[in-house]
């Protein structure tokens, strides 16, 4: 209140002057002994020292009175420097993303207050501070998503100040496993079908849903990393596997700072050679068997003597209708028997 309203006493009727200084700030007649109030002409914010004096019927002018100290302060500074605390920034400090689902919020004040955290109209935590400076509060618990946080303070003198700046924090506390693993059709010698190649470093490749540092596994064993700037594709060249199954998948850490479950996983076959045939030998009682065998069989017929026997029997078949040009068929003919 700029214009404050003093109040005293006086042993006697008279006439009430209030100062500060040499100026008066207002005047009241005091009918008789007793209490007065005079409301003062407004006052700048700061410090005030007031007195007063009184007149009474005769004339007689008092000196000043003792001394009041009136500190006027119509505003309260906003809040400034609305943060992430770095404790409560997972991932990269750089930014104002996190997992931290009850971040902590750090501010400047530049008088003692009461500071108070919100989300559009929601509270969503307090503190004192004692004396201009910084300050912190722990939010209370965030959904995943966007907060645009902002600040007030309240000051001794009651004076509550606009909203401060808005600080957006993003919480995000969930990461997808990568998916689609695949041996890449470069890296796949043969057919490129199955997951058997003879390329002992093949380029491996999946999708994410998000941003991240993807990490290709066996087992425990990282074998190439990745970042992804995007959800996407991605790919990474293993490290060099030896001949055998290996049995791969992935995980990928996301700007947050979550990391996946592992990815389902995908079957790889290194084979990087075929075996030189050994051991070979002649199968003699085989061959022996087959040329006994051919000694007694009738002569094979050619394609062709086949092709003009069956065209022998169809003239043979149609006979009643069809003179028989080429005469009975002889054994020993040169269409074989
Ligand atoms: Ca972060
Ligand atoms: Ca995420
Ligand atoms: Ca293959």
């Amino acid at each position: 209140m700029s214009a404050p309203v003093i109040t005293g006493s006086v042993a006697e009727a008279g006439v009430v002057v209030l100062y500060e200084g040499a100026t008066a700030l207002g005047t009241v007649t005091a009918a008789a002994a007793g209490a007065w109030s005079i409301t003062a002409a407004s006052l700048s914010n700061g410090v005030h020292t007031l007195s007063a004096t009184v007149t009474d019927a005769a004339g007689n002018t008092s000196s000043a009175s003792t001394a009041l100290t009136v500190t006027i302060d119509t505003g309260a500074s906003t809040p400034t420097a609305l943060a992430l605390a770095a404790a409560s920034n997972s991932g990269s400090t750089a930014d104002t993303l996190t997992n931290v689902t009850a971040p902590v919020i750090t501010g400047s004040v530049t008088e003692a207050g009461v500071v108070v955290l919100y989300e559009g109209a929601t509270a969503l935590g307090t503190v004192t501070a004692a004396a201009a400076g910084a300050w912190s509060i722990t939010a209370a618990s965030l959904s995943d998503g966007a907060h645009t946080l902002s600040a007030t303070v309240t000051d001794a003198a009651g004076n509550t100040s606009s909203v401060s700046s808005a600080l957006t924090v993003t919480i995000d506390t969930g990461v997808n496993a990568p998916s689609g693993l695949a041996l890449t059709a470069g890296s796949n010698s043969g057919s490129t079908a199955d997951t058997l190649t003879n390329v002992t470093a093949p380029v491996i490749s999946g999708t994410v849903a998000e941003a991240g540092v993807i990490v290709l596994y066996e087992g425990a064993t990282a074998l190439g990393t990745v970042t992804a700037a995007a959800a996407g594709a991605w790919s990474i060249t293993a490290a060099s596997l030896s001949n055998g199954v290996h049995t791969l998948s992935a995980t990928v850490t996301d700007a947050a700072g979550n990391t996946s479950s592992a990815s389902t996983a995908l079957t790889v076959t290194i084979d990087t050679g075929a075996s030189t045939p050994t051991a070979l030998a002649l199968a003699r009682g085989r061959v022996g068997r087959r040329q006994v065998t051919t000694a007694h069989a009738k002569p094979k017929r050619t394609r062709m003597q086949q092709a003009s026997h069956a065209l022998d029997n169809r003239h043979h078949t149609a006979g009643s209708q069809q003179p028989n040009t080429r005469g009975v068929e002889q054994p020993g003919s040169s269409s074989g028997s």
